[in-house]
């Protein structure tokens, strides 16, 4: 077999090879505060673009008294950078989990792996958009690339789009760094633009323009895909149920996985916490079917705006046991129990409590 594209590690799940999209696996992810670059899940609509970081311009227009067009030297030179530790998650992070209970065409069967957390260096979106100067009718702010994706319709280059209250708020950047180094092209390299505790659909790579607008943005990934859609709905029915925006509270276990066999007796349960920007208040581990819950040790936080990673001491008998896990937030949201109900026809947005089920010898 020939080893995953774009520089992935062996194992990395490649869902699709053009356009590629692939996810670690859980033990890729277990017990880093900061993923890997050759981990980093990825989540592409279309062609990974080739561009000269020389030549590559940003534009920043629509409603501004002052238009700009800068290059990554302005960009660097203009502005104070800024670095900002965030978990970008995708929207179909966990799908596999809705797709077991009813199919969902045309949607690859993510696991748990549509999430990863980075160290990104870049300037803040909200300084970019002082220099422009929005006029008093900007309510929002767009975002393109230039990869045109084939699903979209009509085709159109990848965007999407956030209120401008957000746009102007401290954690969100304009990022050439990740974890140290330029920002690899497979993750929007030479510059995207980072959403923390938004879905990752909003973090548009390879931006090329910014546009401050009256109303969201018409592209096809704000104003079609990327809803959350009732159960009813039709798959293909457009603009019904409201754009997804920020992530609920989740948490899933990496280690053990399915599958696994463990010893007996006192067994480590490690996993990750994530609730978008508020902060994770507790995680319970259960092994009796959530009867009872023990407190699992939650590690510090790398600001706010990264997931947590915790782990707790179960003790196991012999036979098979199913292990399940549930973050609370500080504003006191709870990961629902079950994922029926959550069911929706793109599949997003699974946070039901994980379950993962062992043979314990
Ligand atoms: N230009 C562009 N930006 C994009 C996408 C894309 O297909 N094209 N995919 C989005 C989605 S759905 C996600 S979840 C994140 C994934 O970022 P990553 O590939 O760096 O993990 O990028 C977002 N930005
Ligand atoms: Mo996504």
């Amino acid at each position: 077999m020939s080893p995953p594209p774009w520089g992935k590690r062996d194992g990395f799940v490649v869902h699709e090879a053009e356009p590629f999209n692939g996810e670690p696996r859980p033990a890729d992810l277990a017990g880093r505060a900061l993923t890997p670059d050759d981990a980093f899940y990825a989540r592409n609509h279309g062609p990974v673009p080739d561009g000269d970081p020389e030549t590559w311009r940003l534009e920043v227009a629509g409603l501004a008294e002052r238009p700009l067009a800068l290059s990554l030297a302005d960009l660097r030179s203009g502005f104070p950078p800024h670095q900002v530790v965030a978990t970008l998650q995708c929207a179909g992070n966990r799908r596999a989990g809705l797709i077991a209970l009813r199919p969902i065409p045309d949607q690859a069967p993510w696991g748990s792996g549509a999430i990863s957390t980075a160290s990104w260096d870049g300037v803040r979106l909200a300084d970019v958009l002082a220099a422009a100067a929005p006029l008093p009718g900007a309510r929002h702010v767009g975002f393109e690339g230039p990869d045109v994706a084939p699903e979209a319709v009509p085709p159109q280059p990848y965007g999407a789009s956030i209120g401008l209250a957000k746009a102007r708020a401290p954690e969100v950047l304009l990022a050439w760094g990740m974890n140290g180094r330029p920002l690899p092209r497979a993750h929007g390299g030479p510059l995207r633009v980072v959403v923390p505790g938004y879905v990752g659909a909003r973090s548009v790579k390879w931006l090329r323009r910014v546009t401050l607008l009256p109303e969201p943005s018409d592209n096809y990934f704000q104003a079609v895909a990327y809803r959350l859609r009732p159960a009813t709905a039709d798959h293909e029915a457009a603009n019904d149920g409201p754009p997804l925006e920020r992530v609920g509270v989740t948490s899933d276990i990496l280690s053990p996985a399915t599958g696994d066999t463990v010893a007996a007796g006192r067994v480590e349960v490690s996993g990750y916490a994530f609730a978008g920007g508020r902060d994770v208040a507790a995680v319970g581990v259960s092994v009796d079917d959530g009867v009872t819950w023990r407190h699992a040790d939650i590690a510090e936080a790398d600001g706010p705006w990264a997931w947590r990673l915790w782990t707790a001491t179960v003790d196991l008998v012999p036979g098979r046991a199913t292990i399940i896990a549930r973050a609370v937030d500080a504003q006191g949201q709870v990961q629902p129990a079950e994922a029926g109900p959550l069911w929706n026809p793109k599949g997003y947005a699974n946070t039901c409590w994980p379950r993962v089920s062992v043979t314990v010898t």
